[in-house]
């Protein structure tokens, strides 16, 4: 009697692992990544989510006036992701673009944070620079990132303080290619 029991608990263990599926399974979403030498690595949406992550603020104003957030966002930052095809140093850029022809270049030091516009609550510039790290985000809210909103891979501007909102402008949609130039 104990034996079967001891046969149907591994049984259901093997069920119960195989139906925590992983959300990002699912998404058909190739993205090329293309290093500065012209490597080329194309990723998955759940390859890009079993690297390490990081989570933080995300609200972002658009052309029609202030859009994204406040989300709590998560995803990894374009300067290491990037690593998986070389990396990017100073005085490269990095094109990052999606299907729609959309395209937007940051440099290296736009990478790090530096020289991104950050604005307050009132859309002023805010004098003291917060620390912002540009992220290719994946889950907004703890959800997998939807498609009407841009995803399943957007760029993010991602804030560590709360309340600092950043250019829609860079948030760009539906990215399936990320290149080093220079
Ligand atoms: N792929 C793609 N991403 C994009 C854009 C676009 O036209 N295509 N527009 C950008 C601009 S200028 C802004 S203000 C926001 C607007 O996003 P929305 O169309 O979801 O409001 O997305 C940014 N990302
Ligand atoms: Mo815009």
């Amino acid at each position: 009697m104990k034996q079967i029991l001891v046969i149907i608990a591994i049984i259901a263990c093997i069920c119960a692992a195989g139906c925590v599926s992983n959300p990002y399974d699912d998404i058909d979403w190739p993205l090329t990544l293309v290093g500065a030498d012209g490597t080329e690595k194309v990723m998955s949406v759940s390859e890009i989510a079993a690297l390490p992550s990081v989570s933080g603020h995300g609200y972002a104003v658009s052309t029609v006036g202030i859009k994204y957030g406040p989300y709590n966002i998560t995803g990894v930052p374009l300067i290491e992701l990037l690593d998986q095809v070389g990396g990017v140093h100073e005085g490269q850029t990095v094109h990052v673009s999606a299907a729609d022809g959309y395209l937007w270049v940051f440099s290296y030091e736009q990478l790090l944070g530096e020289d991104l516009l950050c604005l307050d609550a009132n859309l002023k510039e805010m004098k003291t620079p917060v620390t912002m790290t540009p992220i290719l985000m994946y889950a907004a809210d703890g959800a997998p990132y939807p498609y009407d909103d841009g995803g399943p891979l957007r760029v993010a501007t991602m804030t560590a303080e709360p309340d600092v909102i950043t250019e829609g402008s860079l948030w760009v949609k539906w990215v399936d290619r990320i290149e080093v130039h220079g």
